[in-house]
């Protein structure tokens, strides 16, 4: 009797488990039976774009996070998968900031290549995972069939992502606001701000991205409330920053310094939460979103029952390459090639990689540490091993680019961990290429 295993979630985590079974029976392994969940249509996970929100056509939450004009927000050569070049896929070196449609084709161009596609299950929803006698039991839901499903499988690999479920915190007034008040999960298409005077609450990845966006495509003003601490980058003119917000009175937003600002709308840019509906409690990953997951050993394996993975539930400086050194490594575990330690071993693991983040003095050092955790799991495993320290470089060189223009850093270029190309400049500054179609980003 083959294994059977389960993936939930055909993002970029599920298709690198799927591509990582895939290469080990190229090279004649005998791998399990895979069935994927998905609960979209297609694949890609956050990358396949939708312009629904709220509900999707199923009438399930809605999973897309992803905005229209949205752009690479660290350099596509930390991303790189070893076994799928850019240059491989394109044809060519492409410049290193490409808009979402240009890392979905990219994405899709090695799944298409490998060809996964029917191992997994579209329009299928996963409600329930149960654990007994050794077996997952999996419910899950098709929305065209309208069918209910229950399967046993041998092993359950979440990777059904952690930037779709919003954290929406509440401030006084909101309720009698007059405006429009969203999650960044919400956002879409920064046109509907052009004139609008905003106030995004937050400061991380999509404060400064949502904000520039809309800065780009013609809002009149962009306000940051911090809760911390200030963003600080060199902001244009009509860009401020200011304390946490205290309340809202109609449209005049008042904060803890005594200050006020009247806006049209409020983004809340205040990240996500790790949700697993589907899962029982004694199975369920409760993490913060940092570097080192509470429960995983080696970042993947649930230490509550080792016969469970998850996927991707690291906050994330490498993406897509980290994913396949997890999904080979998970893989390697499946096949009896890599061995787990006792169960005090496991549970010590991840204690120890939090004390290590914990002991980090800066983001140089937080990239320098995923970087090595990604290593660590490459080495483990047959992934084509990669320089690392290129990757590294690349993401030290965007953070001093940040710093030097936040509008502009989008322009530059860095080293291909995987070809040593090095990645043009694009044709247009970021600033004026408001037509962010592949066609427009790939034209020579
Ligand atoms: P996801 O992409 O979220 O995929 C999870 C999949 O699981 C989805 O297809 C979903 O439909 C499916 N699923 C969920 N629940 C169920 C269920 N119950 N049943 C069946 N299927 C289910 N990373 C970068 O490298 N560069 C960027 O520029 C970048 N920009 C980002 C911008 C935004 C706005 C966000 C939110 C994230 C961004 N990221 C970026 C990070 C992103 O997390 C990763 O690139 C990547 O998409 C994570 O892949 P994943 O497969 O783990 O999760
Ligand atoms: P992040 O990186 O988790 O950041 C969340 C931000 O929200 C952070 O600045 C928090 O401030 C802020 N926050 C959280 N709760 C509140 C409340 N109650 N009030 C004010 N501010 C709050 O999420 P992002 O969405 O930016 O990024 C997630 C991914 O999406 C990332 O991978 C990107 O690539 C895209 P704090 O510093 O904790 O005070």
């Amino acid at each position: 009797m083959k294994k059977k295993v389960c993936i939930i979630g055909a993002g970029p985590s599920g298709l690198a488990q799927l591509r990582a079974f895939q290469s080990a029976a190229d090279k004649g392994a005998d791998i399990p039976e895979i069935t994927c969940l998905e609960k979209q249509s297609d694949w890609g996970g956050l990358w396949n774009y939708t312009w629904r929100t709220g509900v999707d056509e199923a009438g399930n939450p809605c999973h897309g996070s992803m905005y229209r004009y949205l752009w690479s927000n660290g350099p596509k050569e930390g991303l790189e998968f070893a076994d799928y070049t850019f240059e491989e896929h394109f044809g060519r070196p492409i410049a290193s900031y490409p808009p979402r449609e240009v890392l979905w084709d990219y994405i899709k161009g090695r799944v298409e290549k490998a060809g996964v596609r029917d191992k997994i299950r579209f329009n299928t929803n996963v409600r329930d995972v149960r654990y007994l006698d050794g077996m997952f039991t999996v419910t899950s839901r098709n929305s065209e069939t309208d069918t209910e499903t229950i399967e046993d499988f041998d092993h359950v690999i979440v990777a059904s992502g952690h930037f779709s479920s919003p954290n929406v915190p509440y401030y006084p007034g909101f309720e009698s606001f007059n405006g429009r008040i969203l999650h960044a999960h919400d956002f879409r298409d920064a046109r509907e701000f052009i004139d609008k005077e905003i106030l995004i609450l937050g400061t991380s990845y999509s404060a400064e991205d949502i904000g520039s966006q809309c800065w780009k495509y013609g809002c009149k003003s962009v306000t940051v409330s911090h809760r911390t601490a200030p963003i600080g980058w060199d902001w244009p003119d009509n860009w401020q920053e200011v304390p946490c917000l205290e309340r809202v009175e109609g449209r005049t937003a008042h904060f803890i310094d005594g200050t006020s600002k009247d806006v049209d709308a409020i983004i809340l840019c205040t990240g996500y939460k790790h949700h697993f509906p589907f899962m029982p409690d004694d199975l369920r990953l409760k993490t913060a979103n940092r570097l080192a997951t509470a429960d995983l050993y080696k970042g993947v394996v649930y230490t509550g029952n080792p016969d469970l993975f998850y996927l991707g539930m690291q906050d994330q400086w490498f993406t897509f390459n980290m994913f396949d050194a997890q999904a080979w490594w998970v893989r390697d575990v499946i096949l009896g090639q890599i061995d787990l330690p006792d169960q005090a071993t496991m549970k010590a693991d991840p204690k120890a990689r939090e004390a290590a983040e914990d002991a980090l003095p800066d983001d140089y050092a937080c990239i320098a540490y995923q970087g090595a955790y990604t290593a660590e799991l490459i080495d483990e495993t047959d992934y084509p091993s990669f320089d690392i320290e290129v990757a590294n470089q690349a993401f030290y060189s965007w953070k001093k680019h940040k710093k030097k223009g936040i509008m502009t850093f989008r322009d530059h270029g860095y080293v291909s961990p995987m070809t040593g190309a090095q990645a043009p400049a694009h044709h247009t500054p970021w600033v004026d290429a408001l037509d962010d179609s592949m066609a427009a980003y790939l034209k020579k």
